[in-house]
């Protein structure tokens, strides 16, 4: 009998990523996606393809995080083996901006999904994982985070999360449910958000590098972060639900770079040097050196600039992992380097902007 996972948050970058992993380990998955006025499924286009040709045994079904009668239909219909909640607001500057959105689709619509799998009778069958962050240290207590360090969010999506994480344990405990939190760190990808600072990063340089864009505006270039690769942590989403007990676990490389240092890094798989002059709002990173005789005009000018519209009212200033209890309990650590996820996301985004690049050009012949 084929495991059946029902995948909340399928149109993400981490639902992208799980749903390819389950597939490959012979899982039938099921995705909610919410209705949008444009696709929003360009990440599992070629997964929906090859499931129509019935190849693949994947199924798409609209939901929504705010919608408990959308949630309860939907679990019914499929009756998983495992759910993976990864449906989220999860953009941290925007839930200053969407409080109470963020409220209901992060902390209740956790609630939602465990009271379904109450009320359909599924606790003894049902496994339920919870897309915890490292946002909840916010504030940090101490250095590195493990399960043990207290938290302190520092955002309305840090609260909302620390509401879905606490409800989750809750649940494990009165009910006897097999549930769990994954508290994951930053993980990125060429698939990453384009809004979220990495793949801000790699796609503007990318686009600065073939001339489409003058420079890139950034906020708090101080800001600490232990990144990893995506695809390392679906593996670990769904070694957590093979347990014999539910427990959670911190996911995290153990490393920590800034965000200057992810430009400068960035800038120079694409063959650009970048030096910072000035400091605070008025930091600028000058374009010194680049291999493509076409950027000669663009050096001494600032590439990079620091615009305070980026800034948040409250920062989580430095975030770093100890997944030292997933290494031994699971047997998982990250497989990526740092350089190597720079890598993949900058040259993805090279070659994405050459393409755009080209078809322009070819659209100005033809006319
Ligand atoms: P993304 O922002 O890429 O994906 C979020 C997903 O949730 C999208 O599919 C989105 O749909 C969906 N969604 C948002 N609101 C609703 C709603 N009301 N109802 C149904 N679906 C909704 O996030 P990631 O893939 O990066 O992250 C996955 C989860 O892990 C999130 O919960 C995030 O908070 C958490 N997390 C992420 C980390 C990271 O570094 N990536 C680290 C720690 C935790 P749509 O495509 O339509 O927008
Ligand atoms: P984060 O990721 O807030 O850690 O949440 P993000 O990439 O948005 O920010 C990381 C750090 O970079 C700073 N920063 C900027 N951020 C953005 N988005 N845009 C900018 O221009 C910019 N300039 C500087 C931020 O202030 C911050 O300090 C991500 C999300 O995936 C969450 O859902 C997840 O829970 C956490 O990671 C772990």
């Amino acid at each position: 009998m084929k495991k059946v996972a029902l995948i909340t948050g399928v149109t993400g970058q981490d639902g992208a990523y799980l749903s390819e992993f389950l597939l490959n380990k012979g899982y039938e998955v099921h995705g909610v996606k919410r209705r949008t006025s444009l696709f929003n499924t360009a990440r599992i286009d070629h997964l929906f393809a090859e499931s129509q040709d019935g190849k693949l045994p994947f199924v798409l079904h609209h939901g929504d995080m705010t919608d408990s009668s959308s949630l309860l239909r939907i679990i019914q219909q499929v009756q998983p083996d495992e759910i993976y909640n990864l449906a989220a607001q999860s953009h941290v500057a925007v839930s200053f901006e969407e409080p109470e959105y963020t409220a209901n689709s992060d902390a209740v619509g956790v609630l939602r999904i465990l009271e379904a799998i109450r009320i359909l009778g599924l606790v003894g069958k049902t496994r339920f994982y919870q897309a915890s962050t490292s946002e909840l240290y916010g504030l940090v207590q101490e250095v590195p985070q493990s399960e043990r360090t207290p938290f302190y969010p520092r955002s309305p999506y840090g609260v909302a999360k620390l509401y879905a994480y606490w409800i989750t344990v809750n649940y494990r405990e009165a009910y006897g449910m097999y549930a769990c939190n994954g508290i994951l760190f930053n993980h990125e990808s060429p698939i990453r958000g384009e809004t979220f600072v990495t793949r801000k990063i790699t796609r503007a340089l990318a686009q600065i590098r073939l001339g489409l864009q003058s420079s890139l505006a950034l906020g708090n270039m101080d800001a600490l972060r232990d990144w990893g690769h995506a695809r390392d942590y679906v593996e670990m989403q769904w070694l957590m639900l093979q347990q014999t007990e539910a427990e959670d676990f911190v996911i995290a490389t153990g490393e920590q770079h800034s965000v200057r240092e992810f430009v400068e890094k960035s800038a120079a798989v694409l063959g650009m040097t970048i030096e910072w002059v000035g400091s605070g709002l008025g930091e600028r990173g000058i374009l010194t050196a680049a291999l493509d005789e076409a950027l000669s005009p663009l050096i001494g000018k600032p590439i990079v600039t620091v615009d305070p519209r980026y800034f948040r009212p409250t920062e989580v200033e430095s975030l770093l992992g100890d997944a030292s209890r997933a290494r031994s309990k699971l047997g998982w650590s990250a497989k990526t380097s740092f350089e190597e996820l720079v890598r993949e996301m900058a040259l993805f985004d090279l070659r994405t902007a050459e393409s755009r690049l080209a078809s322009a050009n070819s659209s100005r012949v033809v006319k």
